[in-house]
């Protein structure tokens, strides 16, 4: 984190960005597993938003084929992104807790109305770089960070204002395992910085974070964080609804969260994709309070 700025939680209780139901009790199961207490002890000022900035989405079905549950999504992200936005204009750090992934179109949007140039790390299984065109699912929380990029449908790509909100040059993704055929070419296109599972295999997780922190550092004046849960191995992160074998052990995710600490570069985040209906107890609720812990400057010594 950028300076010890106080910390405003944004519970996002909401998932029809996702093809499974259960991420909306994410945010429910990380502040039970501890959160607000740990990040007190270290010093933190925390508070937590309640959810009622959220509309009420229930009677909204509009929905199409390749783009699920648009109006909700929708809805929620305009919602969102006014309150990420308040809590920035009041001098505190956003942390906004999913969720399902399609959330960081709202936060992202407003870190890069703050911001201007923003570097965007996404730390995560997947790309998200769907556009409806070339979705195998048609579930939104696939097309986040492509909708960033001005790629897809306007009701999305125009949240937050029309237009692309990132600059390619100035985007990291750290942990990718399952990247569709789509997803790969518009990497290759437009030359966005991709550290894979067969690059932290081969150079380690300090090198890779190293040269990530780099490219979304350099040349701009803020960095937002989006830590999707499933990035983590199912073995250690089983409560998420699309796990991929062969993801960061234990001590990769938290040398990750250790490295931004120290680095200081981070001025809003997002951790999403905790589903608790998909847990093993409270594991994955767990692990997300010690990595957010880690991020907030818990050390071992
Ligand atoms: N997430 N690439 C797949 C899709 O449906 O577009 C999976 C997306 C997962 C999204 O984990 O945030
Ligand atoms: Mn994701
Ligand atoms: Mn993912
Ligand atoms: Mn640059």
């Amino acid at each position: 984190m950028k300076e010890q700025l106080p910390i405003t939680i944004l519970p996002v209780p909401f998932d029809w960005g996702a093809g499974r139901r259960g991420a909306a009790a994410g945010p429910e199961a990380v502040l039970q597993a501890g959160l607000i207490r740990r990040l007190q002890k270290l010093g933190c000022r925390v508070q937590l938003r309640s959810d009622d900035y959220l509309p009420n989405t229930d009677a909204d079905r509009r929905t199409s084929a390749k783009l699920k549950h648009w109006g909700r999504v929708q809805a929620m992200n305009e919602a969102l992104a006014l309150e990420a936005a308040a809590a920035m204009r009041a001098g505190t750090f956003p942390l906004a807790i999913g969720g399902d992934h399609s959330l960081a179109i709202g936060t992202v949007a407003a870190a890069a109305k703050a911001r201007r140039r923003l570097g965007v790390l996404w730390i995560d299984a997947h790309g998200d770089l769907n556009t409806p065109q070339t979705s195998p699912s048609g579930n939104i929380h696939g097309m986040s960070l492509a909708a960033l990029l001005g790629l897809g449908d306007p009701r999305f790509t125009g949240i937050g204002g029309p237009g692309a909100k990132l600059n390619p040059g100035h985007i990291a993704l750290v942990g990718a395992r399952e990247l569709d055929v789509g997803e790969k070419e518009l990497i290759r296109e437009l030359g966005i910085a991709c550290f894979t599972m067969h690059d932290i295999d081969r150079y380690g997780m300090a090198r890779v974070m190293e040269n990530a922190i780099r490219v979304v550092s350099e040349g701009t004046d803020g960095v937002h964080l989006s830590f999707d849960i499933d990035s983590v191995d199912p073995g250690e992160a089983p409560g998420t609804g699309t796990p991929v074998r062969g993801g960061l052990n234990y001590r990769e995710a938290h040398l990750a969260m250790e490295m931004l600490h120290e680095a200081a570069i981070v001025t809003s985040a997002d951790l999403v994709e905790v589903n608790p209906l998909l847990d093993n107890g409270q594991r994955t609720a767990r692990l997300a309070v010690e990595l957010a812990a880690s991020f907030a400057g818990e050390r071992i010594l």
